[in-house]
């Protein structure tokens, strides 16, 4: 087995051969990580600068102008630099060929490719930050406002979104033809880890609809730019057309947020709950399903956007039956953990309470804003943030932070600690409830989401979530502390720590080799066998023959 110490000695000896040119998609990966997680920092910081601002109904910590760049860099940041490519990214790079038993990516220099495009995208939109014109218009970037946004910064944004768009169509046909044409011998579509189905479905979405994105930011710039009238009601235009088209984009992407963090949850319950997955196939063909239907509901965003309710009212159907596909996984995750010998270490805490607590209430009030009648009273008021936070932070979060910590051991060759992680998983999971629970209550009560000052009546509730979003930020610090602390620091990690059944763990050695298998491995069911009997012999807690 490589040793930590003899890949680092490689490493120092040629750093940029070993990872700028590299296509080995393990390092893609880490790159693809390491990035999103820097970006991360930068969107943490200006949520903080939003809730510093909302401690008080009418203090100044930030101009107007600033606060409306505040929240429009951090919803960027998060959705388009941190969430999606944190989960297909790094997850789905590092993840996807081990896991089906492949040496690398069907293109490997494409896969590096769009992680410098990647790369590029995010530093073009902070591009802006510099030539003094942050964009300030939403991550929606609505016409009128945006077309009449002044400076470049817009622009600099709708760059951004392109490459950025780009980067996601190039990684998901890799994704696509890898998982089709790479699978190692045994490894059929119904023995694929859930994870794998899970990245499959989302480059789907991801391939059909990015195109509507990249539709929507180009009109943009030419109405903007050029000359011409897309957007522009005086001269005939609609901006409602816009609206279709990013949100035709933008709903899938929801999914794309957390169609492969239900990946992760997938893979870690059964190993913590050491029994076999329950229901395989419906979770695996309900991703599909959700594909499908997600392409299909975009327009309950658009309910108050002058929508006859003819149109209105077959959106809201399908946004109802959205919840059936994902209530089936939910049901599932609970019948696998029903009677298991569940052990909560810190990757478990992310997925159990965490994701499925958590994710659980947002699906809830999702359902909620789809109907009709409540989305007239709710519609862009903190109820929408509150729900969207509960999917994004207690749902793609949460799978990310369970993610990291167990397949750390792998990808590092180290430990982390394991109590330290807890008690900043039980700070994530207060600070998260403290600061996003409080806003269902604001948003009843009226008060409008991107507006930066408030009812005095609102000011408690409001402080609690203030006082919880500094409590995420020192959760989130704690973490990462943890693993970089571990890098160094951390005991070594063995080949199956979990005692999990994956190709990754059960066939590679941690951190794995170039080619990530000594011998092409060879399959014969799927990997949540827990509990059966193998020859004749239980599995022991290690996952090996006793
Ligand atoms: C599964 C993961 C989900 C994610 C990541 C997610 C994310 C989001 C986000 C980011 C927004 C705010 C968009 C904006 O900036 O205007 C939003 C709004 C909304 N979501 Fe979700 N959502 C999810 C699931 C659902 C489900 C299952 C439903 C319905 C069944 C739903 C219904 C809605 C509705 C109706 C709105 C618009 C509310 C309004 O603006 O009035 N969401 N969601
Ligand atoms: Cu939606």
């Amino acid at each position: 087995m490589e040793t930590l110490a003899a890949t680092g000695d490689v490493k120092r000896k040629s750093f940029f051969r070993d990872w700028i040119l590299t296509v080995d998609h393990k390092k893609i990966g880490i790159m693809y990580a390491l990035t999103s997680i820097i970006f991360f920092f930068f969107g943490g910081l200006a949520a903080i600068l939003i809730r510093t601002q909302l401690a008080l109904p009418d203090t100044q910590v930030l101009e107007p102008q600033q606060f409306n760049q505040a929240f429009t860099v951090h919803g960027t940041i998060m959705i388009f630099l941190w969430i999606i490519p944190m989960l297909t990214g790094a997850f789905g790079n590092y993840l996807v060929p081990i896991m089906i038993g492949a040496h690398d990516m069907a293109f490997p220099r494409m896969n590096a490719l769009s992680f410098w495009l990647f790369l590029l995208g995010g530093l073009v939109l902070f591009v802006s930050f510099f030539v003094g014109a942050v964009p300030d218009v939403g991550w929606t970037a609505y016409p009128p406002y945006s077309i009449e946004s002044q400076g470049a910064g817009l622009d600099f944004w709708i760059t951004s979104v392109h490459i950025l768009g780009l980067s996601s169509i190039l990684a998901a046909i890799n994704f696509i033809v890898s998982t089709w044409n790479m699978r190692t011998e045994g490894m059929t579509f119904n023995r694929m880890p859930l994870f794998v189905w899970a990245n499959l479905v989302t480059s789907f979405i991801q391939l059909f609809g990015t195109p509507a994105l990249a539709g929507a930011v180009t009109t943009l710039l030419l109405d903007r730019h050029f000359g011409t009238v897309f957007y522009n009601v005086q001269a005939g235009g609609d901006p409602m057309l816009y609206q279709h088209l990013f949100w035709f984009y933008s709903h899938p992407a929801v999914y794309v947020m957390i169609i492969p963090a239900m990946g992760i949850v997938s893979e870690i319950l059964p190993v913590f709950a050491r029994k076999p997955i329950f229901g395989y196939k419906a979770i695996a063909y309900s991703s599909i399903m959700i594909g499908l239907l997600g392409f299909m509901v975009w327009a309950h965003h658009m309910f108050v956007a002058g929508m006859q309710m003819t149109e209105g009212i077959p959106f809201m159907i399908t946004s109802m039956i959205i919840a059936v596909p994902t209530s089936i996984k939910i049901f599932n995750w609970l019948a696998t953990l029903w009677g298991g010998q569940i052990k909560y270490t810190t990757p478990m805490l992310f997925v159990s309470l965490g994701f499925l607590g958590l994710f659980t209430i947002g699906g809830l009030s999702g359902i909620m804003l789809g109907a009709v009648p409540l989305d007239l009273h709710l519609h862009d008021t903190y109820f929408v943030v509150a729900h969207f936070h509960y999917v994004v932070f207690g749902g793609s979060m949460t799978a990310i932070m369970a993610g990291m910590f167990f397949w750390f051991p792998k990808v590092t060759g180290r430990m982390y600690h394991e109590k330290f992680g807890q008690v900043a998983f039980w700070m994530y999971f207060i600070g998260t409830n403290l600061t996003f629970f409080p806003m269902h209550f604001i948003g009843m009560a009226g008060m409008p989401r991107r507006v930066f000052f408030y009812q005095p009546e609102l000011t408690t509730l409001n402080q609690v979530a203030t006082i919880g979003s500094f409590v995420i930020g020192i959760a989130s610090l704690l973490l990462i502390a943890n693993l970089v602390h571990a890098i160094f620091k951390g005991q070594k990690a063995v080949q199956n720590p979990w005692g999990a059944q994956t190709l990754e763990w059960t066939n590679a050695s941690s951190p794995p080799t170039e080619f990530n298998f000594e011998e092409m491995p060879v399959v014969t069911s799927d990997p949540y066998q827990f509990g059966e009997k193998k020859d004749g012999k239980t599995l022991d807690d290690d996952g090996v023959t006793a």
